[in-house]
């Protein structure tokens, strides 16, 4: 919207609230929303063909590796079959000459790795069945624009967090965990395998890369990564330094800890239900080619600030929670005493 574009964005429709991450864009003139589901082909016809997009960026996914082993179909149904759905309508509605397509393409598609660092050439062997319905989705893509000329592009994208993140990955667990145990809401942090190598870069940064993709000459997939690899145990210890506690690792396997050097209390375990069926323990992008082509910076924000910034957010979030707790207190005392009727 600061680039002056109309944005349509697609929800599903829902008996309960989750728009809490867009909130502050609602109300705005260039912001519209339309009811669509990527599992329901003639929802998004509908939007394509009301709207006419110029571009259009597919982020929508089930996007949760872990989820993927427990709901294989619907992760297919959406993941795969929901960029066929997505390319199908504009082709429908006779936009292939004039809507661009970015598909969220991932880095879970390099899975069991077979070279370090990976690129655009690096072969695919993806290790979930959330990864398997993403290769679906970039060869889809590919196919479509060699079959039909359109211009529709993969950004193959590395892990990207930021303090919007969603609780359940592995980032904003810990630094939500971090805020939450420096302001004694919480006691202990279970995570499952601290050893996992990650490129992690900010989600802003990313999707000015999604952009620049769409403004390019030709159509063409990228990767997009910062170049820099951590394990989630570095993650792990610089968050709760920025929430003012220093960890210190023992012990291996299961039975690592992570031990507040201060205090000797254990902080961090590890539970094996996080463990995966097949995970992905090696990431590490090169971001050359979106470097070279489209003049982008992959350390705009680095790594130390990626993991300030978030645990910023949620000491401010946990704070702000904790002064709600003592309004609620307060008023129940009140209450209580007659004081407020
Ligand atoms: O896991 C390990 C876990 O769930 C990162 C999605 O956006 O990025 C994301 O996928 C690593 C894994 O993200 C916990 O085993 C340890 O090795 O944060 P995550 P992800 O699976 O890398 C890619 C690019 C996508 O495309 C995806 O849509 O951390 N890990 N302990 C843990 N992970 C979680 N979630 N929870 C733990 O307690």
């Amino acid at each position: 919207m600061e680039k002056g574009y109309d944005v349509h964005g697609t929800i599903r429709r829902s008996s309960v609230d989750y728009r809490e991450r867009i909130a502050h864009l609602e109300g705005h003139p260039n912001f519209h929303l339309h009811y669509a589901d990527l599992g329901d082909s003639m929802s998004i016809l509908q939007v394509v063909k009301k709207v006419r997009p110029d571009e259009i960026y597919n982020l929508a996914a089930q996007s949760h590796v872990q989820v993927s082993f427990d709901s294989p179909e619907f992760t297919a149904d959406v993941d795969a079959t929901g960029v066929l759905r997505i390319l199908e309508a504009v082709r429908q509605c006779d936009l292939t000459d004039t809507c661009r397509i970015y598909q969220a393409s991932t880095s879970e598609l390099y899975g069991k790795v077979e070279q370090v660092p990976q690129d655009e050439h690096t072969p695919f062997h993806p290790y979930s069945p959330y990864a398997v319905a993403k290769l679906y989705g970039y060869w889809i893509v590919k196919e479509y624009r060699e079959a039909y000329d359109m211009f529709c592009c993969s950004g193959i994208l590395f892990n990207h967090e930021s303090e919007r993140r969603g609780e359940t990955f592995v980032t904003r667990k810990i630094t939500l965990a971090a805020a939450r145990i420096a302001q004694g809401k919480q006691d202990k942090l279970y995570l499952g395998n601290l050893s996992s190598l990650r490129d992690w870069g900010y989600a802003k940064d990313y999707v000015e890369c999604m952009w620049l993709i769409l403004q390019n000459d030709k159509p063409e997939d990228f990767v997009i990564a910062t170049g820099e690899q951590h394990s989630v145990r570095e993650f792990c210890q610089l968050a709760f330094r920025y929430a003012g506690i220093e960890l210190r690792f023992e012990g291996e396997g299961e039975n690592e800890k992570g031990i507040d050097v201060k205090t000797g209390k254990v902080l961090v375990e590890v539970s094996p239900d996080f463990y995966r069926p097949t995970d992905v323990v090696n990431l590490w992008g090169n971001p050359a080619k979106a470097k070279r082509e489209l003049g982008w910076n992959p350390q705009k924000t680095t790594f130390e600030q990626l993991v300030k910034l978030m645990v910023e957010a949620d000491m401010a979030k946990v704070a702000v929670e904790r002064a709600g707790e003592r309004v609620r207190t307060n008023l129940e005392e009140y209450l209580e005493k007659g004081i407020v009727k």
